[in-house]
C-alpha cells in the first residue's frame, strides 16, 4: 500500500454494503447524519443565519466519526483514554455541536442557546466553553499543528488513543498546515488521522478562484501521508475509508488523511445552490421548508 493513493468513489462502492460496512453500521450513521442536519437547522434558526451550509455538507463526515469511529464516554468528556477530535475550523462549530448532541455530550435542548449570551455554544468553537470541544480553532491553519503535538504527547504517554483533526479546504491555503503535515510524517504519527472537508468553497468564493490547491491528493501523498479521497457525502465510502485508516493506524507509522469532497447545504435542496453560501442568510419562512426538504430526502433511508 505504501505510496499508493486509494480513491473511493460512489462508482467503486457497492451501495449499502462494501466489505466490512454492514447494513447495521450504515443505518446507524445514516440516522445520525439526519439528526445532525436537523440539529444544525435548529441552531441556524436561532440566529437566522450562519454556517449552516458547512454543517449540512459535513454532516456525513461528522456522523461517520461520532456514530462509528470515535472512542469516547458521553458522560465523561475528559476521559483520559478517549480519542481526540480536534475541530480546526472554529466556524464549523454549529456542525460539531450537532454531532456532540447526537453523541450525548451536550443536551439536545441546549442547542436552542446557540450563539446567545452566556451559552456554552458560541458561534466559533471554544474549548473552555463546550464539553467535547478539544481546541479553540477559529484561527485557520493551526489545528493540524496542535493535532501533531497532541499525537506526539499521547504516544509519549504510551496511550492507544487516536487523534482526528477536521480541516477545511481553506486551511490548505495555510503554510502552517503543510509544516504540520511534514512534522506528522517526520515523527511517524500513525495515531493521527486528518479529514479535510473539500467543499470547494471559502469566504471569498470558490476555492479554485481564491487559491488553487489542487492536485490535493498528490500533495498529501508527497508529504508521506496514507491518502484516500472519497465522496464525503457517501456514507459507505466514508466508513470504508475510516476502516482503511484504522487498519493501518499504529503508534509509529504513516499518518492518514481522508480527503472528502462534499456539497455545501447537502440534504436541503433549497440551500444546495445558494449564492453567498459561506455565511447563509435564511428567511424566517424558509426554515420550515428546509426541515421538510431534509425529512423528505431522508424518508426511505430511515431505520424502520
Ligand atoms: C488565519 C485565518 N485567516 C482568515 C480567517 C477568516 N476566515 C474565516 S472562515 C474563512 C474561509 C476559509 O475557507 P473554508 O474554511 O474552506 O471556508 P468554508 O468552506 O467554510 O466557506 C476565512 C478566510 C480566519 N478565520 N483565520
Ligand atoms: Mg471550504
Amino acid at each position: 500500500m505504501k505510496g499508493k493513493t486509494v480513491v473511493l468513489t460512489q462508482e467503486t462502492q457497492t451501495p449499502g454494503g462494501a466489505v466490512g460496512v454492514t447494513s447495521d453500521r450504515l443505518q446507524a450513521v445514516t440516522d445520525a447524519a439526519y439528526r445532525i442536519r436537523h440539529h444544525a437547522l435548529t441552531m441556524g434558526e436561532v440566529q437566522g443565519q450562519g454556517y449552516v451550509g458547512q454543517a449540512l455538507g459535513a454532516a456525513d463526515m461528522l456522523a461517520a466519526v461520532y456514530a462509528d469511529q470515535l472512542r469516547f464516554r458521553a458522560a465523561e468528556p475528559e476521559w483520559q483514554d478517549r480519542d481526540r477530535f480536534l475541530l480546526s475550523t472554529g466556524h464549523y462549530a454549529i456542525g460539531h455541536y450537532a454531532a456532540l448532541a447526537e453523541a450525548g455530550m451536550i443536551p439536545v435542548e441546549e442547542l436552542e442557546t446557540y450563539g446567545s449570551d452566556d451559552s456554552r455554544l458560541p458561534m466559533s468553537g471554544m474549548s473552555t466553553y463546550t464539553p467535547g470541544m478539544e481546541i479553540s480553532g477559529g484561527s485557520l491553519g493551526h489545528g493540524l499543528g496542535v493535532a501533531v503535538g497532541i499525537s506526539l504527547g499521547l504516544r509519549h504517554q504510551g496511550s492507544t488513543s487516536r487523534v482526528y483533526n477536521f480541516l477545511s479546504d481553506g486551511e490548505l491555503d495555510e503554510g502552517s498546515t503543510w509544516e504540520a503535515a511534514m512534522g506528522a510524517h517526520h515523527h511517524q504519527l500513525g495515531n493521527l488521522t486528518a479529514m479535510v472537508d473539500i467543499n470547494a468553497l471559502q469566504a471569498d468564493g470558490k476555492t479554485d478562484t481564491v487559491l488553487r490547491t489542487e492536485p490535493v491528493t498528490e500533495k498529501w501523498e508527497a508529504f508521506g501521508w496514507y491518502t484516500q479521497r472519497v465522496d464525503g457525502n457517501d456514507l459507505t465510502a466514508l466508513l470504508q475509508a475510516f476502516d482503511n485508516a484504522a487498519a493501518q493506524a499504529s503508534n509509529v507509522g504513516r499518518p492518514s488523511v481522508i480527503l472528502c469532497d462534499t456539497k455545501v447545504g447537502r440534504g436541503v435542496p433549497l440551500l444546495e445552490d445558494r449564492e453567498k453560501a459561506h455565511f447563509m442568510r435564511i428567511d424566517e419562512h424558509e426554515w420550515q421548508l428546509c426541515r421538510e426538504q431534509l425529512t423528505a430526502g431522508f424518508e426511505g433511508k430511515a431505520s424502520k
